[in-house]
């Protein structure tokens, strides 16, 4: 890309984190616009202009701006194809978005801050049973990413030597159910891919403690 993006981006939101790291891993600079979204940011009036469902990421490209981590994922992919988050290869390809799927499809949704607030609010959960919640989706979806990485997985990455939209996708999931107190050492090869992604340049540099709004 001959000129920087924006990054519409909340330190602690997973779905801002894989595009962080997507960002980083082909070497691109985005400028971060910090969207507070426990303050309700993204519902201010002006934000939906930029992503209709008012929640972030959103990419501004010049005068193209896109929602959607995973739809960003893919656009970086053209835009920039080295090195690839959704291989080329069918099958591994078909892998890849296998897992991120479970991830971006089953994981995330049930467990998004609208959808807690929502438990809390107008259905009038505790906080202990909001919890339980969290909790049951997070080793419903861990389990299905655990047998998927026995069946098909090789490290160090979830499949083989280099990252892709599989991890992109894991690390920051880990981290959102670290952060809620979830326990994961049961799903060790999920947890051997956080630990090796620890130590990558790109997905250390998109952690949310490395970012300009990142509050304590
Ligand atoms: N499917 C969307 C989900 C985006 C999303 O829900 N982002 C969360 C943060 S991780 C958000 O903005 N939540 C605001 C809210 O729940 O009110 C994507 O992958 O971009």
């Amino acid at each position: 890309m001959e000129h920087a993006v924006q990054l519409y981006s909340f330190f602690n939101s997973s779905t801002s984190y894989r595009v962080r790291i997507a960002l980083a891993l082909k070497g691109l600079a985005a400028d971060y616009r910090g969207v507070n979204i426990r303050t309700g940011e993204h519902r201010a009036p002006g934000y939906a202009e930029l992503n209709p469902s008012r929640v972030v990421p959103t990419l501004v490209d010049g005068d193209f701006s896109l929602g959607q981590s995973m739809a960003i994922l893919d656009y970086l992919d053209q835009r920039v194809p080295e090195p690839r988050l959704i291989p080329q290869e069918p099958r591994l390809r078909a892998r890849v978005l296998e897992l991120a799927n479970v991830i971006a499809c089953d994981m995330h949704p049930v467990n998004n801050l609208r959808i807690l607030k929502y438990l809390q609010g107008p259905l009038g959960l505790s906080a202990a049973q909001k919890d339980a919640w969290y909790a049951h989706w997070a080793a419903e979806g861990f389990e299905a990413v655990e047998r998927l990485l026995a069946l098909h997985g090789s490290g160090p990455w979830c499949f083989g030597d280099q990252p892709t939209a599989a991890d992109v996708c894991l690390v920051p999931q880990v981290a959102n159910a670290l952060r809620a107190g979830c326990d994961l050492a049961p799903y060790t090869r999920v947890m051997a891919v956080h630990a090796h992604a620890q130590q990558h340049p790109a997905f250390i540099a998109a952690r949310p403690q490395a970012q300009p709004d990142h509050q304590p």
